[in-house]
């Protein structure tokens, strides 16, 4: 063939490009709307002594989330982190207050595997401590994170709950007009003074909120996804979709 036989006019092949996965497009998501009201995002290590996993965070010696069945043991000392909670004492105990930080990052869970849990999930936290927050400012903050990422006008409600890190504690849900049904999508609370004397912050002057929440739980009810495995399977099926 000579070169004055190709068509240097005709187009090229269009190359199929990869994209971002739904994960990674939620949790962008999610930063940008706490970044626009003040927050810096921070990371931390996914393994960490049982210090900073639990007893840090009010988690007492024989609660059943310290037991073999729910997290893994690297050695006696050592966990795969459960939650980024971690994070936030690592942050608290290297800075002074005010704090306003979110992080997110994989956390894993020795369960039985199925549908809706899965022994890895992501999670994005929330910190704020200062002199004056409340759980007046925690409700905004959260009502605003609600209407930006489920739309303007969705309905939720906060229910009481409990964790051993906050006190007093709530869980959120918002209402789903296709399933008729309320859904829980996280759980906030105002810091147990435990953690903020753990991390050495004067609890007569300090105090904060903060929340937390599972991603691949945020992205299944956002678009109706079934099965959490999908996210870990990279069937190009499913993520062709996002
Ligand atoms: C959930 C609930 C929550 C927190 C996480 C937290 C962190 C520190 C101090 C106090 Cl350093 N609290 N985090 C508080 C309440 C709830 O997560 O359902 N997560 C998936």
């Amino acid at each position: 063939m000579l070169v004055s036989d190709i068509d240097f006019t005709l187009p090229g092949y269009d190359l199929p490009s990869g994209h971002i996965h739904p994960l990674e497009q939620i949790t962008s998501e999610i930063k940008s709307i706490f970044q626009s009201i003040g927050f810096s995002v921070a990371y931390g290590p996914e393994i960490d002594d049982d210090y900073h996993n639990f007893e840090a965070l009010n988690v007492p010696k024989h609660h059943p989330a310290r037991d073999m069945q729910d997290t893994f043991f690297v050695n006696p000392n050592t966990v795969l982190r459960t939650h980024t909670s971690n994070v936030q004492i690592h942050l608290m105990e290297n800075q002074d207050p005010p704090l306003r930080h979110i992080c997110c990052g994989r956390v894993y869970r020795n369960e039985a595997v199925s549908y809706k849990s899965f022994c890895l999930f992501n999670q994005v936290e929330g910190l704020v401590i200062n002199e004056n927050s409340s759980f007046a400012e925690m409700k905004g903050t959260l009502e605003y994170f609600v209407q930006e990422m489920f739309g303007e006008g969705t309905k939720m409600r906060f229910r009481p709950s409990y964790f051993p890190f906050t006190e007093p504690s709530a869980e959120v849900d918002i209402w789903n007009d296709k399933l008729n049904q309320w859904m829980e999508i996280l759980g906030c609370g105002m810091v147990n003074p435990n953690v903020l004397a753990n991390v050495g912050y004067d609890t007569e002057k300090y105090q904060g909120f903060a929340f937390g929440m599972g991603i691949e739980r945020i992205a299944m009810i956002k678009y109706g996804i079934k099965d959490i495995r999908l996210f870990y399977q990279n069937d190009k099926r499913f993520l062709e979709q996002f």
